[in-house]
């Protein structure tokens, strides 16, 4: 695509793209014609598809595909299809897409996790206190094991679940108790994890479930199968193996790239790959090969999933997120990317082709026309990682013309669910106690989550306009995957934006000096925030189950499929969920209602949808409100009424009424 002369500088065509590091490094690089997706979405010819965004076209079989205007009897498929059909087919096809994503990262660390114990790998299990609470978790005695030995019992029970036909999903043993006995009533327990995704996949091929609410049920099932099953094991078999983050300083955004030294940028998903470039980018013999070009050493920055996984554990900057991807390269700094599953756009392999970039795939499920192919295996994971880094130092002296921005901001990251435990709780008494006290006493009035992706589609900034608005209203806001990324390059994961937060969350907060914003980690962390809703349902005096939580989630920007698993994971636990700027089914009205409306008498949470900052935070914040009245917290502000007996206790009416600071109902 030959887009130079219509972007060229100062030809009046510049793209549409949010953030200040994007437009001046799109700016400076215009000349070499480098296109993006921000390029991209303005050079299409058309808009989107209406019956495709609204989940109202079919292509399941060849007599289609059909375009399905519901309420409309001769535009129904040719096999006899309606709308509500067709739209929660599509709906349940990209529930199974995303869940299949995190399955697969989830089987492979398992298999990492595995051959580590077996002494196959560089890694180590680090982390053996976690290791041992796992196990018991699992209902494996630790005492009196050896840790590997024991990293073996706990691997392969866990990797027989991808392949078990019937029982449950052991971690979803960690749901509050009335959760699982609602999963168990409505059958939606997950009884293996391929294969409600393989069901699913078989339920919506042509001719086969036909009845909306049914494969929305699979759907939901599936979902569970991701959130409680692969998504779940794949957090903690990476704490256990790479280290449970902790608070860590670092920063992000691409003015991280470093003029000085060779710039490896890793983008994808799996951590496996990551911690051993980490490593071998410690690796004197590495580093002195660096400084044989001219560079100071191997700066590994991180892009998307990858970046926050290796964010939160090791502290290495974030380049950028997923908009950022093909804007990262565009600088000219980068000697090489190396990927390996998810979100990686087509795209990067020509802008990395207009420089002296190599683009290096590393994963056989992922190859890339235009990229280099260096199979990663874990068993010799230091060997390929040092391959990749000695080509990178290869490319150092060819770097030719570039720019790198200045702008990056300081974050504090790392809160794993066990962290915020530990914070909010204090080191003797660790504990969710004190947040839910902090809410029930209305200095925190709720708990919200905005996860998920960024979108070229999407050009206002949401993730970071609706968490300033969220923590101006004293809600505590925690963050994954590319939103994350995003309201740390607004400065919101720094302690210093507590001035921004409201005065019940900033008291809270600024006792332990926490950033107003928790990063969380990335997209498979958002079972991290399962695990933290859990702990508040079991401590108490917030109900007793996650749907009585004052707790909403959100995804204002989403991209991928698999945040569409992950918000009907969300729903299918009880919390409910914002989507935006779209919801996949608008093309029928039946199955919107039911996500919207119906999933409430199911699971306690419905779906909803949103656009402006402004609309996702009323749609919040009201939900916040609600559950507090349900749970009887707003009573304290209701106008105190007094007996005689208490005013003779007081003294005189007047003062009593001003001492005990009674302004009226409200
Ligand atoms: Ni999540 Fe992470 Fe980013 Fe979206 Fe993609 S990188 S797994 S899917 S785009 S947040
Ligand atoms: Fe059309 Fe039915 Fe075939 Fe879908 S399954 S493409 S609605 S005929």
């Amino acid at each position: 695509m030959d887009t130079s002369k219509r972007f060229d500088k100062g030809n009046g065509g510049c793209p549409k793209i949010q953030c200040e590091a994007n437009i001046d490094v799109l700016c400076q690089s215009c000349a070499s014609g480098v296109v993006t997706a921000a390029h991209r979405v303005e050079l299409r010819a058309t808009e989107p598809c209406l019956f495709g965004k609204g989940g109202t076209c079919c292509r399941n079989c060849n007599m289609g595909p059909c375009q399905i205007i519901e309420g409309v009897d001769q535009m129904i498929g040719i096999c006899g299809a309606d709308a509500s059909t067709v739209a929660a087919r599509n709906f349940a096809r990209i529930v199974a897409g995303g869940a299949s994503a995190h399955i697969d990262h989830g089987r492979g660390l398992v298999m990492a996790f595995l051959a580590t114990a077996k002494g196959e790998t560089p890694y180590t299990i680090k982390d053996e206190d976690k290791l041992r609470e796992t196990a018991l978790r699992l209902g494996i005695v630790p005492n009196g094991k050896d840790k590997n030995d024991l990293a073996i019992e706990v691997g392969t029970l866990l990797i027989n679940e991808f392949g078990q036909q019937s029982g449950r999903l052991l971690f979803a043993g960690r749901a509050p108790k009335p959760r699982q006995e609602l999963w168990a009533r409505l059958g939606v327990m997950p009884r293996g994890i391929d294969r409600e995704v393989v069901e699913l996949m078989h339920r919506t091929h042509m001719g086969v479930d036909q009845d909306y609410r049914n494969i929305l049920f699979q759907a939901a099932r599936c979902s569970m199968a991701d959130g409680w099953g692969a998504s779940m094991i794949a957090t903690e078999l990476s704490d256990i193996m790479f280290g449970r983050p902790a608070p860590i300083r670092t920063k992000v955004n691409i003015g991280v790239l470093k003029e000085d030294e060779v710039n490896v940028t890793v983008h994808g998903h799996e951590p496996v790959l990551a911690e051993a470039l980490a490593m071998a980018a410690n690796d004197p013999e590495i580093i002195a090969e660096a400084k044989k070009v001219g560079a100071r050493g191997i700066n590994l920055a991180g892009v998307c999933c990858t970046g926050n996984e290796i964010l939160m554990r090791r502290g290495l900057p974030i380049a950028g997120s997923f908009i950022q991807q093909e804007v990262v390269l565009a600088t000219g700094a980068v000697e090489v990317m190396v990927v390996d599953v998810q979100c990686i756009m087509q795209g990067v392999s020509p802008a990395a082709n207009r420089y002296h970039t190599e683009l290096i795939t590393t994963s056989e499920r992922a190859k890339m026309a235009g990229a280099t192919h260096i199979q990663f295996e874990e068993h010799r994971a230091l060997d390929v990682a040092r391959e990749i880094l000695r080509r990178a130092i290869e490319r150092y002296p060819r770097r030719g013309e570039h720019y790198i921005p200045i702008y990056q901001a300081d974050v504090v990251a790392g809160f794993s669910h066990e962290t915020i435990n530990y914070i909010l709780g204090g080191r003797f008494r660790a504990s969710y106690r004190p947040l839910n006290d902090n809410i029930a006493n209305g200095r925190i009035r709720g708990v919200a989550a905005i996860v998920g992706c960024d979108n070229y589609r999407v050009f206002d900034e949401i993730h970071v306009e609706l968490a300033k608005e969220l923590i101006a209203n004293d809600v505590l806001v925690v963050v994954t995957g590319c939103a994350a990324t995003g309201v740390g390059r607004a400065g919101l994961l720094n302690p210093t934006a507590l001035t921004m937060a409201g005065p019940g969350l900033r008291e809270v907060l600024e006792a332990v000096g926490c950033p107003p914003v928790l990063h969380m980690g990335s997209c498979v962390d958002n079972s991290r925030i399962l695990v933290a809703l859990t702990e508040m349902a079991k401590i108490g005096g917030l109900g007793s189950d996650i749907s009585d939580l004052p707790a909403i989630g959100c995804a204002p920007q989403w991209m991928s499929e698999k945040a569409v698993a992950i918000g009907q994971y969300f729903v299918t636990s009880g919390a409910a969920v914002v989507f935006g700027p779209n919801f996949p089914t608008s093309g029928s009205r039946v199955v919107t209602d039911y996500c919207m409306k119906d999933m409430q008498n199911l699971y306690g949470a419905t779906w909803d949808v949103a656009q402006t900052p402004n609309e996702f935070a009323n749609k919040m914040i009201d939900k916040i409100n609600e559950k507090r009245r349900a749970l009887g917290l707003d009573k304290k502000k209701e106008r105190v009424l007094f007996d005689m007996a208490m005013r003779r206790e007081l003294g005189s009416p007047g003062a009593a009424l001003h001492d005990v600071g009674c302004h009226g109902p409200g």
